[in-house]
């Protein structure tokens, strides 16, 4: 497959309501959208980076500079057999995963038409429909949280992660729980705790959580070894996931016992799948990650989800939870069972509305092999 043109594009898409974690508020979403020309196939992939360096190290702007600059320049013109060979071409550059994961992903959605395949069958994907959860901001209050808690609930979906910093968790957790003694719940601290505060976090056991995400330091694997000794509940490791080794040293260190997987923050479709084949091989359970993502991100998420190993509801959700309008037909939409059924068609198995992208297209830069 010889890389012929990549146009990327950043667009402004308004969420129906804001979302906030411990790191701050997103209203608008900033998209950074790759469109990759192959021999006659368009290939699209959506990179995850925020509006700011808040959650890992990257932001639109920063990918897209490291796109432009240092990744496109290393794949144009040049051919790959496997879209699985493309991280190897990046070998180079340290970091910058979500805008790597940019232009390896968009690969895999070519490979796979040029396979005539789905992506998740050329993923080696075996589940048909995926299980979801939901994943709901800081709220004003516990009355506000249940609302929203009802409301999901009620649409079906299996699992209810909630956001949780200092000042805003014990008090909105026990509403729901108090609410919901059955439901299966998670929280998620994106970093706002350190190890002062141990015996806090172990007074999160009497709510029979699911799992605590990334309770301390986004960096720091070890300080979650020495808190997961001291509580019940179980560690689930997001921001500290880059790559394969930091897997494998988060399970033997006993830093977690669940993983969060998110196609950007790990460079792409092969790296994703080499922490699911590992985590597989140790039995610690996986679940699909979400970064706000639009159709096209959500897509890809959805054909990640059905590899064996994927065995908890993941963040991916109906796009009718994020946008008053997506970017691919049909929308992402879940069932009264709170899954998702798998697209059967090739390639990333939407349509994507170009129309509209060309629409909310602020900034677009495109590249062409000569
Ligand atoms: O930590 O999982 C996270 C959103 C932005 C940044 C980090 C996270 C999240 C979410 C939202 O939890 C998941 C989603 O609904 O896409
Ligand atoms: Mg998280």
């Amino acid at each position: 497959m010889r890389v012929d043109s990549i146009t990327l594009r950043k667009l402004n898409m308004r969420l129906k309501t804001p979302f906030e974690t411990s790191f701050g508020t997103t209203h608008e979403r900033p998209l950074l959208l790759v469109e990759l020309l192959s021999e006659g196939l368009t290939g699209w992939s959506e990179v995850t980076s925020g509006e700011g360096p808040f959650f890992n190290s990257e932001s639109v702007d920063i990918s897209w500079l490291v796109l432009r600059d240092f990744l496109i320049p290393l794949v144009l013109g040049e051919s790959f057999a496997r879209a699985s060979d493309v991280p190897q071409a990046f070998a180079a550059i340290r970091g910058h995963e979500m805008a790597r994961a940019g232009i390896e992903t968009a690969l895999w959605d070519v490979e796979a038409q040029r396979l005539g395949l789905p992506l998740w069958k050329l993923l080696g994907g075996t589940q048909q429909e995926i299980p979801c959860g939901v994943s709901l901001g800081l709220q004003d209050s516990p009355e506000r949280l249940l609302e929203k808690v009802a409301v999901e609930v009620a649409a079906g979906y299996q699992r209810i992660k909630i956001k949780i910093k200092p000042g805003k968790d014990l008090a909105y957790l026990s509403a729901v729980r108090r609410a919901h003694p059955n439901i299966r719940l998670s929280v998620d601290a994106n970093s706002a705790y350190t190890l002062d505060d141990v015996e806090h976090l172990r007074s999160f056991d009497d709510y029979y959580l699911l799992m605590m995400e990334q309770p301390l330091w986004w960096d720091d694997i070890y300080a979650h070894a020495k808190l997961q000794k001291q509580i019940k509940t179980v560690l689930c490791l997001d921001e500290s996931i880059p790559h394969l080794r930091n897997a494998q040293t988060a399970i033997e260190l006993g830093a977690c016992g669940i993983i969060n997987i998110k196609l950007g923050r790990v460079g792409g479709h092969a790296n994703a799948r080499d922490i699911q084949a590992y985590c597989l091989s140790k039995r610690v359970p996986v679940w699909c990650g979400g970064m706000l993502e639009c159709g096209i991100g959500r897509a890809h998420n959805i054909a990640v989800s059905t590899l064996p190993g994927y065995a908890l509801p993941g963040d991916v959700s109906a796009s009718a939870r994020y946008w008053v309008e997506d970017v691919i037909e049909p929308e992402v939409t879940v069932t009264p069972q709170g899954t998702i059924r798998v697209p059967q068609s090739t390639g990333l198995g939407y349509h994507v509305r170009r129309d509209l992208i060309e629409r909310l297209t602020v900034d677009k830069q495109n590249f062409r092999a000569s």
